[in-house]
Parts: C-alpha cells; sequence; structure tokens
C-alpha cells in the first residue's frame, strides 16, 4: 500500500513526536459532534443508552448554571455512537494510523473534552502514563479541533521531540479542586514548548509518549475537542490493575480495511 502519510508529516512524527492536518474534518462533522454531545448531557437516559461515562468540571461543583453542559469536562466512551464512531472508522484516520502503529488496529479510548468558560487546562502529562499495555507503544492519540483552540481559550502546548523520552513520573495534579485523574510530569524541563493554535477541523497526531498540556479556558466561549487513541490489536490492557478504566477495545482496521462501527 502506498503511504497515506506525506515526507512532511513523517518527518515531524520522527523528530517532534507529532503532527498538525489542517481542515481535517469538516464543519458539519464538528457541528453534528457538538449538537450530540449537548443532547447526551441535557438526557439521562440517553447517556445510559449509548454507554457513555458524563465527567463533571470539578472547579464549578456547587456553581449555578446556564446549561447541563456549561459544568461538563469530559463525556468517554462515545465511539460506538453515530458521529463519533462513523470518524474513529473512517479510513482518512485509520489509515495514517495504522501506518504508525501496526497494519491492524484498534480504538480503545474516546473523549469528548468540552473545555467550557473557566475551566481549567490539564497539566503536563504524557498519555502513556495511564495506559500500561502490553506491548506498551505505539499508541497514537488524534485530537480533533471542533471549535477553535487558541491561547486564550486554553490550546494543547507540546514539548516538541519528548516523545523519545520514558515515561516519567507523574504526580497527582496539585491544584486544589483540580480534576480528579489528573496527574503531572514535575521533573523535567517544559521550557522549549510550543502551543498547538487549531482552526475547527484541524487534527493533530501524537504520540503517547509526547510531554503535552493545556492552559485554562480564559475566554468567554467553549474551547471543544474530540480525542481517539489507537493501539495495535491484541494489546493487552493492564488499566483495570491501576486506575477504573474506561477503555472500550474496538476493531477500527482489519486486513488493510476500516472496520464497521460497533453499536453499544
Ligand atoms: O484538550 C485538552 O485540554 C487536554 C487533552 C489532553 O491532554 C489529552 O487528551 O491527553
Amino acid at each position: 500500500m502506498s503511504s497515506t502519510l506525506t515526507e512532511e508529516q513523517r518527518l515531524s512524527w520522527d523528530e517532534r513526536g507529532f503532527f498538525r492536518i489542517a481542515g481535517f474534518a469538516e464543519p458539519a462533522t464538528c457541528e453534528a459532534m457538538l449538537t450530540r454531545v449537548t443532547e447526551i448531557v441535557r438526557e439521562p437516559v440517553l447517556s445510559e443508552a449509548v454507554g457513555v461515562k458524563l465527567v463533571p468540571e470539578s472547579n464549578k461543583a456547587g456553581m449555578e448554571l446556564a446549561n447541563p453542559e456549561d459544568g461538563m469536562s469530559k463525556i468517554f466512551k462515545l465511539h460506538r455512537d453515530g458521529v463519533f464512531a462513523h470518524f474513529a472508522h473512517s479510513a482518512d484516520v485509520v489509515d495514517p494510523v495504522s501506518e504508525l502503529i501496526a497494519p491492524d488496529v484498534d480504538v480503545f479510548l474516546s473523549q469528548f473534552i468540552f473545555k467550557t468558560v473557566g475551566a481549567w487546562g490539564q497539566p503536563w502529562h504524557q498519555d502513556s502514563f495511564y495506559f500500561p499495555f502490553e506491548p506498551a507503544r505505539p499508541v497514537v492519540g488524534v485530537w480533533l479541533a471542533v471549535t477553535e483552540a487558541t491561547l486564550a481559550n486554553g490550546c494543547l502546548r507540546v514539548l516538541p521531540g519528548s516523545h523519545t523520552e520514558p515515561v516519567h513520573t507523574h504526580i497527582p495534579d496539585r491544584r486544589p479542586g483540580a480534576n480528579y485523574g489528573y496527574f503531572e510530569i514535575v521533573d523535567h524541563d517544559m521550557a522549549a514548548a510550543e502551543p498547538v493554535l487549531m482552526d475547527p477541523g484541524d487534527l493533530l497526531v501524537f504520540d503517547s509518549h509526547l510531554m503535552h498540556c493545556s492552559t485554562d479556558n480564559e475566554s468567554d466561549g467553549m474551547r471543544a475537542a474530540m480525542v481517539y487513541h489507537y493501539a495495535a490489536a491484541g494489546t493487552v490492557d493492564h488499566t483495570e490493575e491501576y486506575f477504573s478504566t474506561v477503555n472500550d477495545w474496538v476493531p477500527a482496521r482489519r486486513g488493510g480495511l476500516p472496520t464497521a462501527p460497533q453499536a453499544a
């Protein structure tokens, strides 16, 4: 099969641990994702039927909010549902991802991140800290900008080249009231970090050892993103031995072709 990655993408992957694809998703896809998560958050029966896990924003606990979604941090386990499943299984996603991993890949994690007004960012971490797998890597994350991501609304920051580091020690997020489950790296110099500014529909593809974080949302609008993680088919997942897990392994590519989405 000819490569679906450009030379520039491959070079950036090898040297920097990530690459960005501008205009990857149609505006209609981003709008459909936003509409669907709003429906799910507003309708408890629906969230049960779809089998998702809702996570409220810790630093907004007890606040009076105009809409339920204004207090939401994340929704996990969306990759069996409609537009989210369609995206996760599309050839445009799974073909390049499989070039970075293996011919047969599974999607095992998905999350919609609302990053509402005033929400705090996630501290410096490597995703592989959360993924005690055999084999441990490669694991690839794809981060779709559903809205724009700016310096003001809490874009990602990445440390180029840090994908060559082992998984560092992570300590619990030190901010009082921080989201449960956030851990941070405090033993590495992040001075060379770069912000990743994105327009709606742009995609960041990144290695699970890449050190990254996001800043707080200090704007007056939401900064939403949809994030998926992929690993080789047959990977053994030990997460349950360490954390409560929201992983849900679904074949995404087999025999050179994307697989059909699976219902919840
Ligand atoms: O989107 C964010 O604010 C943080 C996301 C992140 O760090 C991750 O998905 O690992």
